[in-house]
């Protein structure tokens, strides 16, 4: 079978975002969208593809098959030698940078628009991951946008369809392809790092048994819940929800937060259940949801990190570091200055931790948007982080029985004082007026007296006095790599923050994300719910930004 080289054009817009190209499905499905996008991927792997083994797998989102079979005649036209696949296109993210770390290939591509709807009238998505398991560096995704504006030519070989069901090795055109198991390589990794025995024993052996519940919201992450929930740690089918991954997601915007994970949240309300969480569509992020306790994903990072070497094995050596995306709240700075080891703030995007894993300098890390993960992989992990939670439990209840989520949560603001965040999303503004937003700031912020400048919030005499102003600047420790423009913020004398994003992750029009935190160390306050502790400072970040004149909402999509 010979190798046909196809004449083509570039389209506008081919520009990975912070975690890779999101479009709708619509998009994707123009004659060569998706091939030119595919063949800037080869062109711009590190070493070139020739003779290359790669991993390709995804939430199994609609579009899914299709770009499957595209991806495997690109690879054969490419020279791409071995590919790894996920039966039925289906591997979590997590899994995927597993897969590539554990049998050392060259990258992966995965199939996915994370936590975004899926189905023919939403979203669909493709990223590259390189060698370590991780998001491809800015570096990488650039060379991939500059391909994508002068392509002219892809390559394929053309193979028939493949059948993506059926497990075990195959022959197909010059490659070879193997489809795994989805979930099996990853069960044994997660069975290496934690203790699932002490996980048993709580569950099994604490009277009366905690009510346990997990929803992956018809996400990929159901086969790997069924998998440790129901078949490793003996819990009835009842435990799990939504747990067979659909193309549209059943129709569910597979988000796991406080609005989009509302069936897991008022079941949990309702019946007292003592342990929920959630995953996204691609099973990276995690919500972590008790009766009446919510854990902010800032907080949690913070948590798991304070409990990481007495419940997890993996970490019974100590900690190398810690680290945090800009927004993410101060919370594991705290704990990292506690324990004695660095912690680094790194812009919005899993990519920037992959470099400090590799050098040996970070453990565990987390962002605001319900990532959380460690060194394990080179992804942030829904699943490891709700397994981290029912390990720090577990450990509690051994310590001392009868011990809930929220007693883990207070205990922990007792010892380091609380953290109060809060993100508001103005999801699809028109872009012309978010980008005027972030202008109108950056020459707010560049006037010489506005450090120094007491804001006052509008409904209240509470004032917040600016300490500095600026447009978040990342310098990698490791090589040097230089990230501008990651992010406004202001922080204020008594150690408040208010940040503003606009995000790099949406399909259509712009989201501008409004991030505001807010310490105390003032016991009273630590059972407050954080929407009213955080009025008046988000009251001075709309003023200062003016963001309802220029985007035209007055109230966000989204609170988180
Ligand atoms: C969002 C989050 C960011 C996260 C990214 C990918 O990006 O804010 O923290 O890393 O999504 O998450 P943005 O640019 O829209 O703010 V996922 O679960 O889509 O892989
Ligand atoms: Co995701």
């Amino acid at each position: 079978m010979s190798v046909e080289t196809v004449q083509t054009k570039p389209f506008e817009g081919q520009k990975p975002g912070t975690s890779g190209l999101r479009k709708k499905v619509k998009v994707f499905q123009q004659p060569r969208y998706t091939e030119n996008f595919v063949q800037a991927i080869f062109s711009a792997m590190p070493g070139g593809s020739d003779g290359k083994t790669i991993v390709v797998g995804g939430d199994g989102r609609y579009w899914s098959p299709e770009v499957s079979q595209a991806i495997l005649r690109l690879a054969a036209g490419n020279g791409i030698k071995h590919v790894i696949m996920g039966q039925d296109t289906i591997l979590s993210t997590p899994a995927v940078s597993a897969l590539i770390r554990e049998l050392k290939t060259d990258g992966g591509i995965l199939l996915t628009a994370s936590h975004n709807p899926g189905g023919p009238e939403n979203d669909f998505g493709i990223k590259f991951n390189t060698a370590n398991g991780g998001p491809a560096p800015e570096e990488v995704t650039n060379n991939i946008y500059k391909i994508t504006t002068t392509i002219k030519e892809y390559k394929k070989v053309d193979l028939p369809d493949l059948d993506l069901s059926k497990i075990g090795e195959f022959t197909h055109g010059p490659l070879k392809v193997t489809i795994v198991d989805s979930v099996t390589n990853y069960i044994k990794l997660l069975k290496e790092i934690f203790d699932f025995d002490l996980i048993k024993k709580y569950l099994h052996e604490t009277s009366p048994k905690p009510s346990v519940l997990f929803d992956a919201l018809n996400g990929v992450t159901g086969p790997y819940g069924r998998a440790i929930f129901v078949e490793e740690l003996g819990l009835p089918e009842s435990s799990i929800q939504n747990c067979d991954p659909k193309p549209d997601f059943g129709g569910l915007h597979p988000d796991p937060n406080l609005t989009y994970a509302h069936t897991l949240v008022e079941k949990v309300d309702a019946g007292n259940i003592v342990f929920g969480a959630a995953s996204d569509g691609d099973g990276d992020r995690n919500m972590i949801y008790g009766a009446k306790a919510f854990v902010t994903p800032s907080d949690s990072v913070a948590i798991i990190a304070d409990w990481a070497e007495k419940a997890i094995p993996y970490f019974k050596n100590g900690l190398k570091g810690l680290a945090r995306s800009m927004p993410t709240s101060g919370a594991i700075d705290i704990v990292a200055k506690e324990k004695g080891v660095e912690v680094f703030e790194v812009p919005t995007g899993w990519k920037f931790f992959g470099n400090l894993m590799d050098a040996g300098r970070l453990s565990i890390c987390g962002e605001e948007s319900f990532g959380t993960g460690s060194d394990h992989i080179r992804e942030k992990d829904g699943v490891w982080a709700i397994v981290a939670w029912l390990s720090i439990l577990a450990k509690a209840n051994e310590e001392k029985p009868g011990q809930t989520i929220n007693d883990v949560l207070l205990a922990h603001y007792k010892k380091y004082g609380r953290s109060f965040f809060s993100r508001y999303d103005y999801e699809e503004v028109e872009s012309e007026g978010a980008e005027a937003m972030m202008e109108h700031l950056r020459k707010l912020f560049a006037s010489s007296d506005f450090a120094g400048k007491k804001l006052k919030a509008t409904t209240s005499d509470t004032t917040f006095t600016v300490e500095s102003a600026d447009d978040f600047s990342y310098t990698d420790p490791i090589d040097g790599s230089v990230s501008k423009k990651q992010g406004l913020y202001i922080k204020f004398t008594d150690g408040s923050r208010v940040i503003f994003r606009l995000s790099g992750t949406g399909s259509s029009g712009a989201t501008v994300r409004l991030y505001v935190e807010k310490y105390s160390r003032n016991e009273s306050e630590y059972a407050d719910d954080a929407q009213v502790g955080l009025k008046p400072l988000i009251e001075v970040a709309l003023a200062t930004s003016k963001l309802q004149e220029f985007t035209k909402r007055d109230k966000p999509t989204v609170i988180t």
